[in-house]
């Protein structure tokens, strides 16, 4: 099913506008904005942000983060039309995640559209982070598997994502996993670990390509260092959403 038709299957609001951004703007690529000045993810984000349907943050890494940075990202995110994605990955008690993610330093419910979680502390993570998110139409991706090399997100694992996917599916938007998860097409998948160029690096990330990462069924390609750490990051940026809505338009 092409992402338009993909709309109305799913009742949450951020999975609905994020259909809606990728068929619009015919892109599938997220960027790994994982630089630690936030004037560069800032520069990074005016310069690509017309050819990505997310950008994704670790704000935890951000040196000189202050709500001026925040306010300027989600203006951005307004102006050019994407979605902004904290890669957090919660993994405590429901009690624990719902302070992380709406209180502290960061209050990222405020400003993230998409957040993750790992299913390790069982269903309470999720509800902890649906009980602040929901009334602001946030939308959470479980981690069904990850990119790095001895990884255990594996079996009973990513299992027990899928089905707890589907138990609060008006809160859990999709998964990030290496390859389509599930059939069922409300939900979307998010692939990182994606480069043209390497294989890997040297603490284990392991990389397939736009055209791989789409052939196995995912929605979306997240790519960090094959963007901002390009020369031209502009026309790294385009390389990529060239390649990931090629290999889009020959799965559809
Ligand atoms: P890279 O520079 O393209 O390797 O960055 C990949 C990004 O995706 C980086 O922000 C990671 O934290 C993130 N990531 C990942 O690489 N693998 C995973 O399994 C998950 C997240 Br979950």
């Amino acid at each position: 099913m092409n992402y338009q038709d993909r709309i109305q299957l799913t009742t949450n609001a951020t999975a609905k506008r994020l259909f809606e951004i990728m068929a619009e703007k015919e892109t599938n690529l997220a960027v790994a904005a994982d630089l630690t000045d936030a004037n560069d993810i800032i520069r990074l984000a005016q310069i690509i942000g017309d050819d990505i349907c997310v950008l994704k943050t670790h704000i935890d890494v951000v040196t000189n983060c202050s709500n001026d940075f925040i306010n300027s990202l989600v203006e951005l995110s307004q102006q050019h039309k994407f979605l902004i994605f904290e890669d957090r990955k919660f993994a405590d008690i429901g009690n624990t995640v719902q302070l992380q993610y709406g209180q502290g330093l960061y209050h990222m419910v405020d400003w993230s559209d998409i957040i993750n979680a790992h299913v390790v502390p069982g269903p309470g993570v999720i509800e902890g982070l649906r009980a602040v998110g929901l009334e602001k139409g946030r939308g959470l991706l479980l981690i069904g598997e990850m990119s790095s090399a001895g990884n255990l997100a594996t079996g009973e694992y990513t299992q027990a994502a899928l089905r707890w996917a589907e138990q609060y599916s008006d809160f859990v938007i999709g998964f990030i996993g290496m390859k389509r998860l599930v059939d069922d097409p409300k939900f979307i998948t998010m692939t990182p670990g994606v480069n043209l160029a390497d294989k890997g690096d040297d603490l284990k990330q392991q990389y397939v390509s736009p055209e791989q990462a789409i052939q196995g069924g995912s929605d979306v390609i997240i790519v960090g260092r094959g963007i901002y750490g390009a020369i031209d990051s502009a026309a790294a940026a385009k390389q990529y959403r060239q390649a990931g809505w090629k290999a889009y338009l020959r799965q559809s």
